[in-house]
């Protein structure tokens, strides 16, 4: 079964996203998503100039080999780039092989371990009433889980607070997308010592509000210093964290090595790392218990599943990413790998806009707090290409922080 056709598709309809649409002889089309946010253009050219003329010709079921060809004959390895770039031509291919064969995806990844898979929203609030009606709509939305962020007394703006901007017609919301369209990255500002002194009064209101069983995440979003993110784990032990996630930045491992010794809230990481490499002396060493990759950014389905299989040997789960910058294939991708494998312990779901929603028909199902790929073969995804042409590129930026002497800090 050889790939007759690529295609890059960039859409915009609440968000840009990227899509490569493989299409063999057979006549099977495959999706893949490519989406890096604040950044997409730089994978669509590393797609369209150097990737698809590779592909025409190849055959189609060859995917673990595929996958090898993409990494190693390209010599400069990892990066964003290039992982979302393999990402997206091994998503295709599983698409494909799972279509030829008429089974969804998860079926070939080795049978359902589960009837679904629990998810989390985003609850967020300025202040405490505001977070209160969050996380209450969350529930009525048939969430179990939710990610709570708050407002920082003092701050402008910062990570997570969804009605801190309502741009156009109401559906533009901070927590639908975080990156901005416009020709600059907006800036924000940020105080550590403010945060670690208010989230703990938080999440004891909440506590109080909630009761003690509903799993509450955080996300530290890679702000605090290996100390700074040791107190807060501590300081946040009497609220019985599911996780906190990202609290330092990920590229300095050792971190967490400190952050361990003086807490016990359980710890998750991941979501911008782009090869099993990126996690091993984490796994090994047991310094984190939930593995937040994303299939986009890490390099499709056949790394995910290998990356998770490594870390069952630790007792450590899955708490894939689930944005809104990752897009509906992107994400019904790591519903597959979910559903399949055994250490599955939770899944993100920002819900997508309506325009989204008509330009990628999906087969997953949302009920009783429990997401379900479907059983359509492949992924379970389509692209609506006439749709898609509708909602050209825009361009679009993450915000960035700096402190109030003007540093530039993590955002
Ligand atoms: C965040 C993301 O969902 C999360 O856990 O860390 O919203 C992240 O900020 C975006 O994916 C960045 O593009
Ligand atoms: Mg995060």
């Amino acid at each position: 079964m050889i790939i007759e056709r690529a295609d890059v598709i960039v859409t915009s309809p609440n968000r840009n996203f990227v899509t490569l649409r493989l299409q063999t002889d057979e006549g099977h089309v495959g999706l893949g998503d490519a989406t890096l946010n604040g950044r997409e253009l730089a994978v669509v050219s590393y797609l369209k100039d150097h990737v698809v003329p590779l592909l025409i010709g190849k055959d189609a079921h060859r995917i673990e080999d595929t996958w090898q060809f993409l990494y190693r004959s390209s010599y400069w390895r990892r990066g964003p780039v290039t992982m979302a770039a393999i990402a997206a031509v091994d998503m295709a291919l599983w698409d494909i092989k799972g279509k030829a064969a008429n089974m969804p995806v998860y079926q070939l990844l080795g049978g359902a371990s589960r009837s679904g898979l629990m998810a989390y929203g985003h609850a967020s609030g300025i202040d405490n009433p505001q977070l209160f009606d969050s996380i209450r709509e969350h529930l009525e939305l048939g969430y179990r889980s939710v990610r709570v962020q708050t407002g920082v007394p003092g701050l402008k703006a910062i990570y997570g607070i969804a009605a801190q901007s309502t741009l156009d017609g109401g559906e533009e919301r901070y927590d639908h997308e975080p990156a901005r369209r416009g020709a600059q990255p907006t800036e924000e500002d940020w105080d550590t010592r403010a945060y670690l002194r208010h989230l703990p009064t938080v999440f004891e209101a909440v506590r109080n509000e909630f009761g003690p069983e509903l799993p509450l995440l955080h996300d530290g979003h890679h702000r605090m210093t290996p100390i700074q993110a040791a107190k807060l784990g501590k300081s946040l032990e009497p609220y019985d964290l599911f996780w906190l996630e990202d609290c330092t930045p990920a590229e300095n491992q050792e971190a967490l090595r400190l952050v361990r010794q003086h807490t016990t809230t359980p710890l998750a990481i991941g979501e911008i790392f782009n090869t099993v490499w990126d996690f091993q002396a984490l796994i090994k060493e047991q310094l984190i218990d939930y593995v937040r990759a994303a299939s986009t950014h890490f390099g499709g389905i056949s790394p995910l599943k290998k990356v998770m299989d490594y870390a069952a040997q630790y007792q450590i789960k899955s708490g894939c990413h689930g944005p809104t910058d990752i897009s509906p294939v992107g994400f019904a991708a790591q519903l597959h790998v979910g559903l399949a494998i055994h250490n599955f312990g939770i899944q993100e779901y920002m819900q997508h806009g309506s325009r989204t929603n008509e330009v990628f028909q999906q087969s997953m199902t949302f009920e009783n707090g429990l997401l379900h790929p479907g059983d359509n073969p492949g992924l379970g995804v389509e692209l609506n290409v006439d749709e898609a042409g509708k909602y050209p590129y825009e361009q679009a930026y993450l915000p960035f922080n700096r402190l109030a002497d003007g540093t530039v800090h993590d955002w």
